[in-house]
């Protein structure tokens, strides 16, 4: 068995890397004198890993903030103080009731009076719990809230809540923009663990408790993550991870047992396959304990699945399932599965793939069988409708996958702040269960008893020292991590919050930089594909405009426009059915023209170009008009943000007023290839005569 004590490198000092939102910066003098009251003494009852990683976050935090290190004691009767515990050792300290309402992975803070002085006591169910509690307590010192008070009780609404790394052996990432693999350089699996631990300490401050660390294309190399020779490198990862309360999952590739197992096929149903999956499991097992679990892509862009074998999904994903259920280990299995189409075949729909396939399947998987559903039914466009499957299917446990990585919204080059997005899903009514079955209600097991659901989120971060290429690109990582936690939050509350953590308090910076960010999505899909159509990328890399670029080919992303009109006709009436995968009201909602939104008309309907859209004018007007205010609200990005010059450091400064510049020439792409190609296709001039080519 592997060691489980984990390596800690080097100080802080000596991190390179950008420290994000645990910056810890000095805290004015009037404030850090009310916070020094409690912070003076640090009583940490009981010790494990997770306990040690709370602890040394609140003295690193509190130094730095508070330029004073806390004292740290075992002795809880002395006080003021501030007294980190979990389980048995925090439970004494709360009445029953309040210890009932907390999950496992649930916390309390809550200042106490006592003889001598105030303890705040940091209390968590478990460890995890109580790190939560640690770094809750340092957001509200970094964001300057009042902690003299304090009766916070807090559970995550999602019991999985995890990251997506699409990172390969040879150190790429599959559509990643900023740098490298942290896991992996040049086949091997990475030594640099202060690195990791940094990147442990920023998921964990949001709430992240799982991980799956390598792409879900799995090639004939990370093939071998679950072999001997791989184990003890990918173990030395989940020890860290597991100091942070988080587990690692491996992406794996369903025909393993040819690729590497030597058998002569890979069919669910035969016994040698069953035997390799559980002799793979039980050794991976032995290195990493708390393992979490396989997540699969398959029969799906290449990937190869049950379908080789004449065996359904459920088949293929109970195989590993019951390899891993003596472990506890669960599947992730993804519904990203689609058919490559002939462009000349228009009855087939590439969004009604997932339902289609999954949804007679319901019931049939075992229980630690967790299905991944890509939040749209397409791909992660800019706009997309909810994916129907949410809610379609009581008795399969479901969670939600979205995209942080900015494949198709700007790939970190352009600034597209997410969080806006994702509330739009998360709220969206399924009505599975009648009016209130909300996408976050649904993956958070409250509309039907999901043994395990959450949110997922394909990571965006790399070696690049400020994580995530674009420095404001945080943001959506931040932001991720708030919602799997907490759903309702608000978006505002996410930018203000994340804004203020990572460039501090001066008022016009924080107006500044959320505004940016919560106008961000809205001018991103101004100035690219319009009204729901997705797409219209440059094939391959997906950057810039090619409004053809997947037209005609087997990909099943089109957008059918000629010289009258645009848009896929996806109703029941005359088009291919796919308004009929959703619960009433919404699909008549969408089958309707009257009723469908304005944008996600082309998404549902084929209409003229002189249809008029519910804010009064005409679509190819709408395109013409949305495209040159697109590059006009880039500008205006450009001026609000020079307006910060010397109110934040120079270098984010000038980091970031380079990628505003180079987004300005993406939205002109955008906006001329866009408004000439529709000009030349349907030969209407633009009512206010502006430049198109
Ligand atoms: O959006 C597409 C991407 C692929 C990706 C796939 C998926 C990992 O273009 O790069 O493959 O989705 O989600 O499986």
């Amino acid at each position: 068995m592997a060691s489980h004590r984990v390596e800690r490198e080097g100080n802080a000092a000596e991190r390179a890397s950008d420290p994000c939102w645990l910056r810890y910066e000095r805290i004015a003098e009037t404030l850090a004198e009310q916070y020094r009251y409690l912070c003076g003494k640090l009583v940490v009852l009981g010790g494990s890993p997770i306990l040690d990683s709370a602890r040394e976050e609140l003295v690193a935090g509190i130094s730095s903030m508070l330029g004073l290190s806390p004292v740290l004691s075992k002795d809880c009767r002395e006080s003021p103080s501030l007294v980190l515990a979990s389980d048995s050792e925090a439970r004494r300290w709360v009445d029953q009731r309040l210890w009932q309402q907390l999950d496992e992975e649930g916390y309390v803070l809550k200042t106490v009076d006592r003889e001598g002085g105030s303890t705040l006591l940091l209390l968590g169910k478990t460890d995890q719990g109580a790190l939560y509690a640690a770094f809750h307590l340092l957001r509200l010192m970094q964001t300057g809230r009042p902690i003299h008070s304090l009766s916070i009780v807090e559970n995550p609404k999602n019991r999985l809540r995890m990251i997506n790394h699409w990172d390969n052996l040879d150190g790429s990432v599959e559509r990643g923009y900023a740098g490298g693999s942290i896991f992996y350089q040049k086949g091997r699996i990475t030594r640099r663990l202060d690195r990791i631990r940094d990147y442990a300490r920023l998921l964990a401050s949001v709430g992240i408790n799982a991980i799956a660390i390598n792409n879900v294309n799995v090639d004939p190399e990370a093939c071998r993550l679950i072999t001997g020779s791989r184990l003890p490198d990918v173990a030395r990862l989940a020890d860290v991870f597991r100091s942070y309360g988080i587990r690692t999952y491996l992406s794996v590739n369903f025909a393993s047992p040819l690729w590497i197992g030597g058998l002569p096929t890979a069919d669910p149903l035969d016994p040698a396959v069953q035997r390799w999956w559980r002799e793979r499991v039980e050794a991976i097992y032995r290195h990493i304990p708390d393992f979490g679990g396989f997540v699969v892509k398959a029969d799906s862009e290449h990937q190869p699945g049950p379908f080789t074998y004449n065996r359904t999904h459920a088949e293929g994903a109970n195989l590993l399932a019951e390899a891993l259920r003596p472990y506890g280990g669960l599947v992730i299995w993804r519904c990203f599965v689609y058919s490559f189409q002939d462009w000349r075949d228009r009855s087939t729909d590439r969004a009604r793939a997932a339902y289609d396939h999954f949804k007679p399947l319901d019931g049939r998987f075992h229980d630690n069988v967790v299905l991944q559903i890509k939040n749209g039914p397409m791909d992660f466009q800019v706009r997309e409708p909810v994916s129907p499957l949410f809610g379609a299917m009581e008795r399969t446990n479901q969670m939600l996958e979205l995209q942080i990585t900015q494949e198709y919204t700007g790939q970190q080059k352009d600034l597209c702040f997410l969080v806006p997005q994702w509330k739009e899903v998360l709220d969206f009514d399924t009505y599975a269960k009648g009016k209130g079955s909300t996408v976050k209600a649904v993956v958070g097991g409250e509309i039907f008893p999901y043994r395990y659901s959450g949110i997922v989120g394909v990571s965006n971060v790399g070696n690049d020292p400020n994580w995530t290429g674009h420095t404001l690109a945080q943001a959506n990582w931040y932001g991720f991590g708030r919602l799997s936690w907490n759903p309702d939050l608000s978006a505002e509350e996410i930018a203000e919050e994340w804004v203020r953590l990572t460039f501090g308090h001066d008022p016009q910076v924080v107006e500044t930089i959320c505004g940016l960010l919560l106008e961000s999505w809205s001018v991103y899909e101004s100035y690219t594909a319009p009204l729901g159509i997705g797409w219209m990328v440059k094939p391959g890399h997906h950057y810039g405009p090619d409004v053809d670029g997947y037209e005609y080919s087997y990909w099943g992303t089109y957008h059918y426009a000629d010289h009258k009109g645009i848009g896929v006709d996806r109703t029941m009436k005359t088009g291919t059915g796919f308004t009929g995968q959703y619960f009433s009201p919404n699909r008549e909602t969408y089958e309707s023209l009257e009723t469908c939104p304005d944008e996600l008309l082309l998404f549902f309907h084929h209409v003229p170009y002189t249809h008029r859209l519910k804010s009064g004018i005409t679509v190819i007007q709408h395109i013409y008009d949305t495209h040159f205010e697109g590059v006009e609200r880039v500008e205006d990005f450009i001026r609000r943000w020079s307006r910060l010059k010397g109110r934040i450091d120079r270098e984010r400064y000038e980091h970031v007023l380079k990628k505003f510049r180079e987004q300005r020439e993406n939205a002109r792409e955008w906006r001329d290839v866009i408004n000439a190609y529709f000009f030349r296709k349907s030969g209407i001039p633009d009512e206010k005569n502006r430049p198109i080519y």
